[in-house]
């Protein structure tokens, strides 16, 4: 079994421990004299650092959520001051502000780890080839992966999204041995190369590290088949650092959550109790080691169980399963995360020519996620000629492109042809099969 960080990897549970405890005193202490919204939620409870001793201690500790980096926006959560952060990203927030995080040089070099751990997870080393082929830019996918590629010393390959043709050149030409997408991206290559009559044994792959969106073992089996690969599940999310939280190990029997960096609790998604091993509820993440923008207890919103059953792997960490579902509206479209309040608030920029009133379809149609929205036009608008609404409707699709990143089909509709609800309106129906 090969690891990149054996010491950390496979350190004794009891030794993990004491350097969490080490690691989470020295960090309360840190954000309390540097965040002031820290400092406020802990004298609102009066918890003073001295008493946090240990990791024991950590569920006295106040929660941070999405909204709390919403009122902090941009940087109001930044730890460091801006002359020590070297990288910033971004991932959406519920309303349209993005939700911003940055890291120093140490923050980019433990996160630049973390992948390089998950690269040799998936049987890489620097001898190989990694085709990086997330997105690039503000989006954590594709710098994440490619820092980690780089600290393993592989070549790699920082192809982004996109362009699909070149992308199977690039990967038959250069021989990658790993592909890095999403998993309905490495499906949409399997039938592109179908497609376009290459086999799989034109290429030289040997590995996926496939995330960013929730996926099914029957998928991973597909792909899989498909590709002539073993499909390996990575988890992340941008505000703890990015891609490389968690990672399949070859046993493919939950995601290592690299615990000497960031500490995960299952509370209950009620009460926000902590849960026992086992149980499902809401994953909760403290970064133990991070300088820029350390999150004490951030709720992901994420679903999941966790176990400390020993593996087969050697690897100490503790495991996660799949992720079953999240506790607000986010929807993930293809890799993309998307509030449905962002897709009516790019609706209601065209307030001129549609009524507030809308519905959103999700499905998978052939393994792909789609989107479809239906959207009333006002009764003038809908008095237009065809020729103007068949441009309306293009412009609210590119408009939903541009501003959100998804492609989806909008359909116009009569005045008054949406259900109206008495209570709560239903908005959203998200016909994806539940994955399991
Ligand atoms: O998606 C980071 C990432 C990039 C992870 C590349 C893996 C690979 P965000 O855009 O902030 O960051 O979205 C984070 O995506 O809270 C989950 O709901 C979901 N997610 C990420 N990985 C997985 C996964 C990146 N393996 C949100 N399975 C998270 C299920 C996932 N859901």
């Amino acid at each position: 079994m090969k690891y990149f960080n054996k010491k950390i990897e496979c350190m004794d549970r009891q030794s993990l421990k004491e350097l969490q405890s080490v690691r989470l005193v020295r960090l309360v202490k840190y954000v309390y004299e540097n965040v002031p919204v820290y400092r406020a939620k802990m004298d609102a409870i009066s918890l003073k650092p001295s008493d946090i001793k240990g990791i024991d201690d950590i569920s006295k500790l106040p929660f941070t959520t999405k909204q709390d980096l919403r009122d902090g926006y941009p940087f109001g959560l930044f730890a460091s001051s801006k002359k020590d952060i070297v990288r910033i990203h971004a991932s959406s927030g519920t309303t349209g502000k993005l939700t911003v995080v940055g890291y120093t040089k140490r923050d980019v070099d433990d996160w630049a780890e973390c992948c390089a751990r998950a690269l040799v997870c998936a049987g890489m080393s620097k001898d190989s080839v990694v085709h990086v082929a997330y997105g690039y830019g503000l989006f954590t996918g594709g710098l994440g992966l490619h820092y980690g590629a780089e600290k393993l010393g592989a070549m790699t390959v920082p192809a982004s999204g996109g362009n699909t043709a070149r992308q199977i050149l690039l990967l038959k030409d250069f021989k990658a041995d790993a592909l890095c997408c999403t998993p309905s991206y490495a499906l949409y290559i399997a039938d592109e190369m179908e497609k376009a009559g290459i086999k799989k044994e034109e290429l030289s792959l040997k590995s996926g590290l496939f995330g960013a969106e929730p996926w099914s073992d029957n998928m991973r089996v597909e792909i899989e088949n498909r590709l002539g690969i073993k499909a390996y599940d990575i988890y992340g999310l941008s505000e703890i650092s990015g891609p490389g939280v968690a990672m399949d190990c070859s046993y493919q029997d939950g995601k290592h959550v690299f615990e000497d960096l960031f500490y995960p609790e299952i509370v209950d998604k009620d009460t926000l109790l902590p849960t026992k091993f086992g149980e499902e509820g809401e994953l909760v993440f403290t970064t133990l080691n991070k300088q820029g923008m350390p999150l004490i207890r951030y709720r992901t919103r994420d679903i999941c169980a966790l176990t400390d059953a020993p593996c087969r792997c050697g690897r100490t960490h503790v495991r996660m399963t799949r992720v079953f579902g999240r506790t607000d509206d986010m929807l993930i479209i293809r890799g993309v995360n998307v509030f449905p309040s962002q897709i009516e608030s790019v609706l209601m920029n065209n307030d001129q020519a549609v009524a507030p009133h809308y519905f959103i379809t999700v499905d998978r149609v052939n393994m792909q996620d789609t989107i479809e929205i239906q959207v009333e036009v006002n009764e003038k608008s809908f008095s237009d000629e065809v020729k103007k609404l068949e441009a309306l409707q293009k412009k609210l699709e590119h408009d939903l492109f541009t501003m959100i990143g998804i492609s989806a089909s909008v359909k116009l509709v009569s005045p008054n042809s949406l259900p109206r609800s008495e209570g709560k309106a239903k908005r959203v129906v998200d016909l994806r099969k539940p994955l399991q």
